[in-house]
């Protein structure tokens, strides 16, 4: 199983970027307060390289940023050529004999991450404490703003660890950092999110919550924190099972929790239970600035780095941006996952101005009336992908990453009084659109071909389509046309 790792540390990652062509360094002086956030949006827009921003004139260590926004640099820093690699191999340990519904997805991944997957080892010494600072300073870290109406400094890839006070489990997840002070930070913990759940225990008992983040990690590690994972699978474990190799992590100094050893800088400290302070706004992925809201703020009492440390970024914006690449990646990686949990669905896809939860368009192969209906109330029930929206769906024979074919299903294979089904439920916590927060309508479209058993008695036409013998005699013809 252990297939080697490539990139166990971000500077290894960075190299490998470099020697491939994917990186380029920004030698001269750039303003980690805007600048930085135009130079990155134009060069994820022309589908350009990583960037490593060598002297920002803020901060004490260069910033990585857009790592992982083409398909091609998304699969590099998963090891693989194409994501859809790591679809299959979860699709192929899939057995059928694994029970299925939400418990079997979670059973499932579950056996799946202890039969090919490799816990994390813990080390004595690690170069994320190479460095341990008398003091917390965050301004040494080049925190950035990206858009003019945001509320401050923020910190974009700190991946956050906490434990279930009562459980002990583990959560790593990625979530905005606003900066405060020179040692705290308000912590952006929407409302479905794991760590906001561990909060809310601590909150209960009255106790503080210990809290570790971690800079500027392997491309695997920062990419399973982004992974919408259910709350019982160790995103550690699927790290893992990524990287095929196991991820070293050490003992914070201060708090009761691991960190990755390679990491380029660590925070520690704890979230007082009942403190709240108000948080952004900030330039979201909606494309809209997010409205300032209360949140628990992290009071950090440790920081330790590695000696020469780089510290990692991503930006939020309309798309495209960045975490395009992230979101596809997940796609991928998770459609057989979500067939566990809904067979019916062939394929999906999540397109980008959907923002990920938006829009999901999905293939199926139509076998009853109203399995459109069904599929769409399944996927309102499944886990984070309850919060999509709009769900349109094409019948097997379209795919739904062709999104004229899909349009042209969509606009054309409906009659809206029929075809539409409207409810509601909860929505994103940043979702502008919903008359109030936390949940609003959706609508599912049902495009595919409808039956007699649905009430369509008309008879479906029969689709203009050229005989296969013309289309092979034209295709070995070809050349004779002179075309
Ligand atoms: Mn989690």
């Amino acid at each position: 199983m252990a297939r080697g790792f490539p990139y166990p540390d971000l500077k290894d990652f960075l190299a490998a970027l470099e020697r491939a062509g994917e990186l380029r360094r920004v030698p001269v002086p750039v303003d980690p307060t805007l600048e930085i956030s135009e130079i990155t949006t134009r060069t994820v827009r022309a589908g350009g390289p990583a960037l490593l921003f060598e002297k920002p004139t803020r901060g004490q260590m260069p910033v990585a940023i857009n790592l992982f926004g083409t398909h091609r640099r998304m699969a590099m820093a998963l090891g693989v050529e194409d994501v859809d690699e790591i679809g299959a191999r979860i699709g192929e340990l899939i057995r059928p004999e694994l029970p299925v519904g939400w418990a079997g997805i979670r059973d499932g991944l579950g056996k799946l991450m202890q039969l090919k997957s490799v816990p994390p080892k813990q080390v004595k010494s690690a170069p994320c404490q190479e460095v341990v600072y008398d003091s917390v300073d965050l301004d040494r870290l080049p925190g950035l703003r990206t858009w003019p109406g945001d509320g401050g400094i923020f910190h974009n890839f700190g991946l956050t660890h906490t434990r279930h006070p009562e459980t002990g489990k583990r959560n790593l997840g990625l979530y905005r950092l606003h900066q405060h002070s020179h040692d705290t930070l308000g912590m952006h913990w929407q409302i479905h999110k794991d760590s906001t759940a561990h909060h809310a225990v601590a909150e209960r008992r009255g106790e503080r919550l210990p809290v570790a983040i971690a800079f500027g990690c392997d491309p695997v590690v920062s990419y399973a924190a982004t992974a919408p994972l259910p709350a019982d699978i160790d995103e550690y474990l699927f790290a893992g099972f990524l990287r095929g190799e196991r991820v070293e992590m050490v003992e914070c100094l201060t708090v009761p929790l691991q960190v990755p050893a390679h990491a380029q800088v660590i925070l520690e400290g704890y979230v007082e239970p009942g403190e709240r302070h108000p948080e952004g706004p900030v330039g979201a992925h909606t494309g809209f600035y997010t409205p300032v809201e209360p949140f628990p703020v992290l009071h950090v009492t440790k920081m330790t780095a590695q000696r020469d440390p780089v510290y990692h970024s991503i930006i939020t914006s309309k798309p495209p941006q960045e975490d395009g690449g992230i979101g596809y990646a997940t796609e991928r990686i998770f459609l057989p996952l979500i067939r566990m949990l809904i067979p019916d669905i062939v394929d999906m896809a999540l397109p980008e101005p959907g923002v990920f939860h938006n829009c999901l368009i999905v293939s199926i192969a139509k076998r009853y009336p109203k399995h459109a209906q069904k599929v769409m109330n399944a996927i309102w029930g499944a886990h984070l992908l309850s919060l999509t929206k709009l769900i349109v769906v094409v019948d097997e024979d379209c795919d739904p990453h062709d999104y004229h074919e899909v349009a042209f299903r969509a606009f054309g294979n409906v009659d809206y009084a029929h075809d539409l089904l409207l409810t509601s439920g909860p929505v994103d916590h940043l979702d502008h659109a919903s008359y109030q927060q936390f949940w609003g309508g959706k609508a599912g479209l049902d495009a595919t071909r409808k039956l007699p058993t649905e009430g369509y008695s008309r008879g479906w036409p029969a689709e203009a389509v050229m005989s296969p013998d013309v289309v092979s005699t034209v295709d070995r013809r070809w050349k004779e046309y002179g075309l």
